[in-house]
């Protein structure tokens, strides 16, 4: 034994007489899960192969390893074994000394209690709340187990790649904890070339999806928090001198292609080359004293559009590496309240969308997944597909790239974040940059958000302003943008007065309804618009300062009725038909110079339902029709996502028989059965509205 281990064994020992001491007054079970601490503490040596570094590990690689599918992979995707672990024993240092290796009882004697040999299969990628019938409501810590071999005769670097992983994983190889990361829904990587073994690695990783008042999203969503590995998971091979990342861009003026080439490991000068074989381009740029080249040559490239979604290959080449994408090119800006695509006027026809397949429950994952979801709005002749509300898989935008989509990426800062707290900030500051970092060659991707529907505060406003400043020192080629909420009350009591004035002259309500609605006038406050017959709804949100465009969440024939009704007495029936009829008359526009997006509007409706009423397909195409008559009306407004494609899961979502845990403002439902608002708005995208646009 030599010195140090003494050491060792002497502070394992004092540890556990100490902590047999302070167990004594708490009894047996206190006393074993002393010794379990100090049983694994023992295992702490670094000599052990199976030693713990810590039980959380370093952050991963601060930068995403982009151009992903051009490398030496080998997918680690498929059948994982699978443990839950509601009482977080299987955190190393508890009762059972941690389950962050696979191992098996020696002999007889030896109480091990877990078994990774034993477990439940489970398919990665995938959420595995879907996956097994007992854990569809779980939030909790669960365990994934899988070996795999590795070709360790080639030289260079090896790193585990992670699609996402919900929501916060430390990932453990050969009993190393090699990367602790928080935040869903993004990609990141760690360097293992020191911990990675020929044969049977043992890959273990801890996954827990309870999301909580500082997490990014909160435990709070109208959609369903997804946990597990819900995307690829892959063993990267790199040469030691790498390309990191690249990303390439076309000029504002459409002349020139520019760009920066991210590296590890090489050398002040060494040569880099980008290639683009169609246009006949090759240019030659060096590492400078930061590891990254730059680039920018003159270019006449065909622009990328929704009706020509011309991609080109591009290929970056170093003495030692090689990566390889296909690309497109295009503008897009503003001026005034246009939306400009390559210097032309654009409406944008979209749909909302979440990341949920057709005909299968769970997360999307796959490419195909994504291509059934996304042809369907290209059915319903969408040039555009809002993804909310969070980023999605990479092959969302490749998708949209390929199938001519027009795309807005949003983080899941939504509802009630803690904007004061700054780990929060952090969550989605990595949240952030990361996903830029993997999307910053899709072409199709168009829009970044930052945020859906949160209350103004000057908290917020710093919290999101630094976001903005993140994105756009990132990538200043897209518009930015935040779905808004608008000031709720004010405009309540304004569509409720302007309602009460219609309603005096329609047939609708009973002669107590009018009643109700003089005195809703008399007494109206000073500050209620004048009653000229139209409403003005006014966006004053100071985040439209800070954003590109100015988008808004109304939900105009849906929501609004219920509150009236329960603030008035007035039956929801009778809302319900004057706000139908009165919807023609509203507009919708900011005090900003900037274009309007309607980034969300809706009604729920169950498949197959027919009749009066809500959630019936009747109503919900009542409502479309009415809310193109207001947008038409809105000439601030540039385009439109309305909410949602296809029925999605919810725990909001409670009502038996009709929700069933869906939220159901689908134009289709989850099996793909389209409803009658799918044909109202797709008419209506066929429509003169849309025509100049490509
Ligand atoms: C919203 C939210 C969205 C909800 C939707 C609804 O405003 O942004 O996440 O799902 O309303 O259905 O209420």
């Amino acid at each position: 034994m030599n010195e140090r281990d003494g050491d060792n064994k002497n502070g394992v020992e004092l540890r556990v007489s100490m902590l047999i001491r302070k167990s004594l007054s708490f009894g047996i079970a206190a006393m074993v899960f002393a010794l379990g601490v100090a049983s694994y503490a023992d295992e702490e040596t670094e000599d052990s192969p199976f030693a713990i570094v810590s039980a959380e590990g370093p952050p991963p690689s601060p930068h995403v390893m982009g151009w992903i599918d051009s490398r030496n992979l080998e997918s680690l995707n498929g059948s994982w074994k699978f443990l839950v672990d509601p009482m977080q024993v299987g955190t190393p240092g508890s009762l059972f000394g941690g389950w962050a290796t696979t191992r098996a009882p020696e002999n007889a004697y030896q109480l091990i209690e877990y078994s990774y040999t034993d477990a439940v299969d489970i398919r990665v990628p995938g959420d595995f709340n879907t996956q097994l019938d007992e854990l569809l409501f779980y939030r909790d810590t669960v365990w994934y187990q899988r070996h795999f071999d590795a070709d360790l005769t080639q030289s260079g670097r090896y790193h585990l790649w992670f699609g996402g992983v919900n929501f916060e994983t430390t990932i453990y190889l050969n009993g190393h904890a090699v990367a602790h990361h928080s935040g869903g829904y993004v990609p990141f990587s760690v360097d293992v070339t020191e911990q990675l073994q020929a044969n049977q690695n043992d890959l273990v990783i801890r996954v827990n999806n309870r999301l909580g008042a500082d997490t990014i999203p909160t435990e709070r969503t109208d959609w369903w928090p997804y946990g597990g590995l819900t995307r690829d998971v892959m063993l990267v091979h790199t040469p030691s001198a790498f390309i990191v990342n690249a990303s390439i861009r076309l000029s504002d003026d459409r002349s020139t292609l520019s760009g920066n080439i991210k590296t590890s490991g090489m050398s002040l000068g060494e040569e880099v080359v980008i290639s683009l074989p169609e246009l006949n381009l090759r240019v030659v740029t060096a590492i400078d004293d930061s590891g990254t080249a730059r680039f920018s040559i003159p270019a006449d490239v065909e622009l990328w559009s929704p009706a020509t979604p011309r991609l080109y290959d591009v290929l970056i080449t170093s003495k030692s590496d090689r990566i390889y994408d296909r690309i497109g090119f295009r503008t897009i800006e503003t001026k005034g309240t246009r939306i400009l695509l390559n210097g032309e006027p654009i409406k944008l026809r979209g749909i909302s969308t979440h990341e949920e397949p057709i005909g299968r429950d769970g997360v999307a994952y796959s490419r195909s997944d994504m291509r059934e979801l996304f042809s369907e709005a290209k059915q319903l002749g969408a040039n555009f597909v809002r993804a909310a509300h969070y980023p999605y898989s990479r092959h969302a935008a490749k998708v949209a790239d390929e199938l001519g989509l027009l795309l807005w990426e949003e983080v899941p800062i939504y509802w009630n974040i803690n904007w004061q707290n700054p780990e929060t900030l952090e969550i989605a500051r990595d949240q952030v940059s990361r996903l830029v970092e993997r999307d910053w060659n899709r072409v199709s991707v168009v829009v970044w958000s930052v945020a859906n529907e949160t209350q103004f505060s000057q908290p917020r406003m710093a919290f999101l302003k630094r976001l903005i400043d993140d994105i756009r020192s990132l990538d200043s080629s897209r518009l930015i943008s935040a779905a808004l909420l608008g000031d709720t009350e004010r405009e309540l009591q304004h569509v409720a007065a302007h309602l009460a004035a219609y309603g005096l002259e329609s047939d609708i309500p009973s002669e107590a309804e009018k009643q109700i609605f003089r005195q809703v006038l008399s007494e109206a406050r000073e500050n209620t618009p004048e009653l000229h017959g139209r409403f003005n709804l006014v966006i004053t949100d100071p985040l439209g300062d800070l954003v590109d465009l100015v988008s808004y969440n109304e939900y105009f024939g849906w929501y609004y009725a219920p509150f009236i009704a329960n603030q008035t007495g007035v039956s929801e029936r009778t809302l319900r038909k004057l706000m139908l009829e009165f919807m023609p008359n509203v507009t919708l526009g900011s005090v900003f110079n900037k274009p309007m997006f309607i980034s969300e509007f809706g009604a729920g409706a169950k498949a197959g339902k027919r009749g009066e009423g809500v959630w019936t397909e009747d109503y919900q195409a009542e409502v479309y029709r009415a809310q193109i008559k207001m947008i038409v009306n809105s000439p601030q407004v540039q385009g439109m996502t309305p909410w949602i494609l296809k029925d999605f899961r919810a725990m909001l979502r409670t009502l038996g028989g009709i929700q069933d845990f869906r939220n159901r403002k689908g134009l289709i439902d989850e099996n793909g059965r389209r409803k009658e608002a799918f044909r109202v708005l797709q008419d209506f995208y066929a429509s003169e509205w849309s025509v100049e646009n490509p």
